[in-house]
């Protein structure tokens, strides 16, 4: 056996399906070994930024990695930004990076690249570079080891050409995955006294705690102990929707996040961290936790979430209390010119039980929470890492992990340039995507994200640099040409007829939907006024207001 055939086997036999590739010359005895490997299902992306996105949407939804296969460091660093995203979103991916033979690498030939330093900010846990056919394996098994986690991580293994070509190799078996540990007892103790201390508590939930188990966990230590529930503001999948309890995410606006927070004396972490600002703005606060407040740590990201918070529940009496649940509701089916608000409306009305909701919809996005919150129960996948150009790659990887559920991704229409080759995956696949592009022929939020970080003078040059509006995109014929379905919409009957049709034909669409910006004109220009106001407003009037701007 040769190194990739070794290699191929060991990864099948850890129980890793999927790889999805980009290769070039390097890696050509690991894409020859393919076909000797039939439990190996490989993907071909058509950017690199495509694969890695596919195995971080794919690992989200399998609860396994799947591998990727990438060409030399460029390749990697084309790939980066969705590993930095899965990397935030502690998901676990076996990034594999092809490399020049070992004996090639001194004469520093056209794509030889410093690989491990680029690979390190994405896998800072795991870099390895095979040296030898007869260590390959046993590499593999440590990168997948090191993957699983828990917390799951992307685990790099570089593989330079002679070390996939080498005879000798020997597959190994995989690793027990390790257990994780819950909270130990006093540490849950400590916890219950402060939260029946009587001050304002709340509970924040990240990672494994936003699935059913730990959200009904969670959900009946609130009810019982009445302490608030919160989310953080990008979840790798939370599980929502009629039935299940509902949780409120931490906003992305720090303004907002502060009003959430205000007045909190406890913050229990459950695979969370402490909420931050996402940028820095001049003279404000980076760290939203308020002066006042403590933050106990019930379960790090490598522990085990739920068991944490059956403890918890059982040391406060909770164990039996009644978790109140979402109830069933679909928002009426919208009417008129097409909107932003319109689209998540006719998501609402018409999302069905089981999809796998992609939201990288940026200010378009603003109103799906409320309108999908009582949707039968579905998955919502975020950007956990907020570097653009996550959402059609993970809907590929959605896709084949839940090959019967369907697969619902809102997409900013700048944010769908930075990966659109997804969609010839998608078509190539056969995969039942419903992608919807929000054509706002803008960077909305960096429109808004300019008045708020306080410049002073806004000229021509800086606007042209948020404008998409000439040439005018059209996404419908992008789609078309990389052999996926797709229409355009300007009024929401045309909206809900097309997402009708989508959802019930199997394969992958696009639906182009045109729609002015969510935040424009007055309500632009108000916005910061009002983000500054709401740390000096009583906070039932700042909670109010935050409700309205972002439900
Ligand atoms: C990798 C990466 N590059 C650039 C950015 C900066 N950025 C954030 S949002 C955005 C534009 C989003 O535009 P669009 O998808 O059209 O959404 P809209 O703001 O119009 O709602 C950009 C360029 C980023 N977050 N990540
Ligand atoms: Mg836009």
């Amino acid at each position: 056996m040769n190194g990739a055939q070794a290699l191929l086997q060991t990864l099948a036999d850890a129980g890793i399906e999927v790889c999805f590739t980009n290769p070039g010359t390097s890696e050509m005895h690991f894409v020859a070994a393919l076909d000797g490997e039939p439990r190996m299902r490989a993907v071909l992306a058509l950017f690199e930024g495509v694969a890695t996105g596919a195995a971080d949407g794919y690992a989200r939804m399998a609860d396994k990695p799947a591998a990727t296969l990438l060409h030399l460091g460029c390749g990697l660093g084309n790939g980066l930004a969705n590993l930095h995203n899965a990397r935030k979103g502690k998901v676990p991916v076996v990034n594999i990076v092809g490399d020049h033979a070992t004996f090639h690498t001194r004469h520093d030939a056209q794509l030889q690249s410093d690989i491990e330093t680029v690979a390190r900010n994405v896998s800072p846990g795991f870099v390895r570079t095979s040296t030898s056919s007869a260590r390959l394996c046993q590499d593999a098994v440590d990168a997948v080891h090191a993957a699983l986690g828990p917390p799951g991580q992307v685990a790099t293994l570089i593989l330079p050409a002679d070390v996939s070509w080498g005879e000798g190799a020997q597959p190994c078996r995989p690793l027990e995955r390790p257990a994780a540990p819950a909270t130990d007892d006093s540490a849950v103790q400590a916890i219950a006294r402060a939260l029946r201390s009587g001050g304002r508590s709340a509970l924040l939930l990240g990672g494994q705690a936003l699935r059913e188990p730990g959200l009904l966990a969670a959900a009946r230590i609130a009810a019982h102990s009445r302490v608030k529930l919160l989310a953080e503001v990008f979840p790798t999948r939370l599980t929502r929707g009629a039935g299940l309890p509902a949780v409120e995410r931490i906003a992305y606006l720090a303004e907002m996040a502060g009003v959430q927070l205000a007045g909190i004396e406890h913050l229990v972490l459950i695979d969370a961290k402490a909420p931050v600002s996402f940028f820095a703005y001049p003279g404000k606060p980076s760290y939203l936790v308020p002066d006042s407040c403590t933050v106990h740590t019930l379960a790090a990201p490598d522990q085990d979430a739920v068991a944490s918070l059956d403890r918890l529940a059982a040391a406060l009496g909770a164990g039996q209390a009644r978790a109140p649940l979402q109830a069933a509701a679909r928002p009426d089916r919208p009417r008129g010119p097409l909107t932003a608000p319109k689209v998540c409306k006719a998501v609402g009305h018409l999302l069905p039980e089981g999809a796998i909701l992609i939201d990288e919809a940026i200010t378009s996005g603003l109103m799906l929470g409320a309108m999908t919150a009582g949707c039968p129960r579905h998955d919502l996948i975020t950007l956990t890492g907020g570097a653009i150009g996550q959402g059609l790659p993970n809907a590929v990887g959605a896709a084949i992990a839940c090959p019967d559920r369907p697969v619902v991704a809102l997409i900013g229409d700048g944010t769908a340039m930075y990966t659109v080759q997804a969609l010839w995956t998608m078509a190539r696949e056969g995969l039942h995507v419903v992608s919807v592009v929000f054509n706002n022929a803008s960077y909305s939020v960096l429109n808004v994200e300019l008045e708020r970080v306080g410049a002073q003078q806004i000229g021509a040059k800086a606007r042209a640099q948020f404008d998409l509006a000439g040439p005018q995109l059209n996404f419908a014929q992008l789609a078309q040409g990389m052999g996926v379905h797709a229409v355009r919409a300007g009024t929401a009957e045309d909206f809900s007829k097309a997402l009708e049709y989508a959802l019930a034909t199997p394969g992958p669409h696009l639906i182009e939907a045109l729609v002015p910006e969510s935040l424009s004109g007055v309500r632009r220009r108000v916005l910061p006024w009002l983000l500054r106001s709401l740390p000096s407003l009583p906070r039932p009037v700042a909670q109010a207001l935050k409700r309205r701007i972002a439900p």
